[in-house]
């Protein structure tokens, strides 16, 4: 059989619109599964751009194009991801922190959250601690509150965040939680978030375990 996985690894890397459309439409239709295409297709395209960069075979127009790529695959996989449905409903917040453009991953936890059944607001991207602060305003039922950082250099911004929120949610009523590729569990406990999550599927699972405790075994 095809190997479609790999194949969508490539396009990635080296393709366009179109055959990213058709290739992943004849997978999802000779069976691959959504998971799959995304794990093994989707991610590992972007790791072997984001090899591509470190060794300057690609530039920054070339990972913008290859994210484009990525972006409009996620949308074609989405409705066929599974729905992890959850009966409680919960306020996420969900950004990207000042100073960093990267959504794809916090796109992908927001929609795993949603899946999940969490009510996310995604603040977008280069979210400063004040645009968060404000958006709690905004959202008094907030529970928790999800940062996401893919560079070394703005994981400052990430522990300034968590701060000025510690200072205005003192009775611990909101949770935060942080991620991203640089991100480590030792770096979020050092800032004081009360989650770290590697991946969106386990981010999910964290999110649960902080806004439902009692629920999660
Ligand atoms: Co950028 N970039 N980039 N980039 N980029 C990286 C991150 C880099 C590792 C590439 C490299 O050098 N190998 C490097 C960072 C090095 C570092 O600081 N450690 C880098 C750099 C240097 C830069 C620029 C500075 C380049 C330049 O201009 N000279 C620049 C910075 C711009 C800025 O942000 N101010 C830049 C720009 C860009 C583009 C705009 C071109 C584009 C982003 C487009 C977009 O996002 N819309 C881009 C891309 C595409 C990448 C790579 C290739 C792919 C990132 C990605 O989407 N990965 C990346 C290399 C790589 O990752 N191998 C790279 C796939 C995504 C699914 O993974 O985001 O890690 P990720 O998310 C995962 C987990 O981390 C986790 O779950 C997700 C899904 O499982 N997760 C969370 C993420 N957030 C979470 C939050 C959570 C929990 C889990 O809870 C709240």
């Amino acid at each position: 059989m095809e190997n479609f996985t790999e194949k969508l690894a490539q396009t990635i890397v080296e393709g366009d619109v179109q055959q990213v459309t058709r290739l992943v439409k004849r997978a999802l239709a000779a069976g691959v599964s959504a998971d799959d295409l995304l794990h093994q297709g989707v991610f590992r395209g972007l790791e072997i751009v984001g090899q591509h960069f470190q060794d300057n075979t690609l530039f920054v127009s070339d990972m913008l194009y290859s994210s484009k790529l990525a972006k409009k695959a996620i949308s074609l996989l989405r409705p066929q991801l599974k729905n992890q449905g959850l009966q409680s409903r919960c306020r996420v917040l969900i950004g990207t922190v000042q100073g960093d453009l990267h959504d794809i991953g916090k796109d992908l936890v927001a929609m795993v959250l949603r899946l999940g059944g969490f009510d996310v607001v995604d603040l977008g991207v280069d979210v400063s601690a004040g645009d968060f602060l404000e958006a709690l305003e905004k959202y008094p039922d907030t529970r928790l509150v999800c940062l996401s950082a893919l560079l070394t250099a703005t994981m400052s911004h990430m522990a300034d965040t968590v701060a000025k929120l510690r200072a205005r949610c003192a009775d611990g009523s909101v949770k935060i939680m942080v991620g991203g590729a640089p991100v480590t569990a030792q770096f979020a406990a050092s800032i004081g978030a009360d989650g770290y999550s590697e991946d969106a599927v386990e981010a999910l699972e964290v999110a649960r375990a902080l806004c439902f405790p009692g629920e999660t075994a």
